[in-house]
């Protein structure tokens, strides 16, 4: 593979960190699982208009591709070499009563974690037959949940086109096709190996080998942040003691995309704030300030809808859960604050 140019208007950290020095030192190494720098960067190459644009392929690509991958960690999560990562999943830690009691801004709030399975490769280096045997032991240990968490696994295979599409549109399923995901390989014999558990009112979900192997969901309509989490932390210590996880001291919970390292959680409220975003610069010096990422109405890649946006918190290494919910908490506080004075 040659050194790719990227053009002056791209906006990727990939593009910014991946050096021709960088590439050369790089381009020839494999990890024991077979994943190369080509395959790695292959996302950030095809789509100029990528975040990051890298991926591992396994918790050893955090290693081998380490000069380009920390620069790119320490500018995505403030968090060097030297930091250590920490973890609290307290929900009495977490100060935060509903900032929208009446309903007036905040649509839905959502908070997601990604997971591995430990010893296994991740996502874009996982073969099929690796991956099925991923999907039938997460769904063994879905099965006995109890409670709240109790539900039913829904294979991709076999899904209705309609039943399928009607679960994107309601924002509980992983959408078909992602042009991101394809060129690293996660699409690889779609959609077998992939699916949905959920509980029967859809406030606790799992997505199965999407981007992660796991995506453990707590949602439900409203402003009630800390019942979401408080769900969440439930269902992720239930489903940790039967379905191991791939964990390193430093990184964290490790993931495939080095966005979602650490915590790899990404607490989020769908929220109305038609104008505050007339104003976008007023907007982002807000969002800024309290570490938050600003996406559309459909998740990653898309567009606002009549001035609704996905408010999320930005960091996910380096801080704890409850400090990655606290961020997004005090900034919706704040944005209510703004949209309320205009
Ligand atoms: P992820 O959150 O797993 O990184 P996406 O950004 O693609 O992935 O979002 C996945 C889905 O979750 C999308 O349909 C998105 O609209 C939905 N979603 C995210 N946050 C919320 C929320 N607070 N309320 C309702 N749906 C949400
Ligand atoms: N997490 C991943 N889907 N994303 C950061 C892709 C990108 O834009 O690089």
């Amino acid at each position: 593979m040659n050194y790719p140019e990227f053009p002056q208007d791209c906006k990727s950290l990939l593009s910014k960190h991946l050096s021709l020095e960088v590439f050369e030192a790089l381009k020839d190494k494999k990890t024991s699982n077979g994943f190369s720098l080509e395959q790695a960067i292959n996302s950030g190459v095809r789509n100029l208009d990528s975040g990051i644009g890298v991926y591992a392929g396994d918790k050893e690509s955090y290693a081998l591709f380490g000069a380009l991958l920390d620069p790119i960690i320490e500018e995505y999560h403030g968090f060097t070499k030297q930091d250590a990562h920490k973890s609290n999943l307290n929900p009495d830690d977490l100060n935060a009563p509903n900032p929208d009691p009446e309903g007036k801004y905040i649509v839905s709030t959502r908070i997601r974690v990604g997971r591995n399975m430990d010893n296994m490769p991740l996502g874009p280096a996982i073969s099929k037959e690796q991956r099925d045997h991923v999907e039938a032991s997460v769904v063994a240990g879905l099965k006995t949940l109890e409670g709240e968490l109790s539900g039913n696994y829904y294979p991709l295979l076999g899904m209705s086109k309609e039943v399928q599409d009607d679960l994107i549109k309601d924002h509980f399923l992983f959408k078909e096709g992602d042009r991101f995901l394809d060129a690293v390989g996660l699409n690889r014999n779609w959609p077998e190996g992939r699916g949905i558990y959920h509980n029967n009112d859809k406030t606790f979900l799992v997505w199965v080998n999407e981007e992660d192997q796991l995506r453990i969901i707590s949602m439900q309509q409203g402003g009630d942040i800390k019942e979401v989490f408080t769900r969440l932390v439930s269902a992720i210590k239930s489903i940790e003691t039967k379905v191991p996880f791939s964990y390193s001291d430093h990184l964290g919970f490790i993931t495939s995309c080095p966005t979602n390292l650490g915590t790899a959680m990404r607490a989020s409220v769908h929220i109305a704030l038609p104008k505050l975003a007339a104003d976008m610069e007023a907007f982002k010096a807000i969002t800024d300030k309290y570490y938050l990422q600003i996406r559309g109405i459909h998740g990653e890649h898309s567009e606002s809808e009549g001035g609704i946006y996905d408010i999320s918190n930005r960091r996910r290494l380096g801080i704890t859960e409850v400090e990655a919910v606290q961020d997004m908490y005090d900034g919706v506080v704040a944005l209510i604050a703004a949209e309320k004075a205009l």
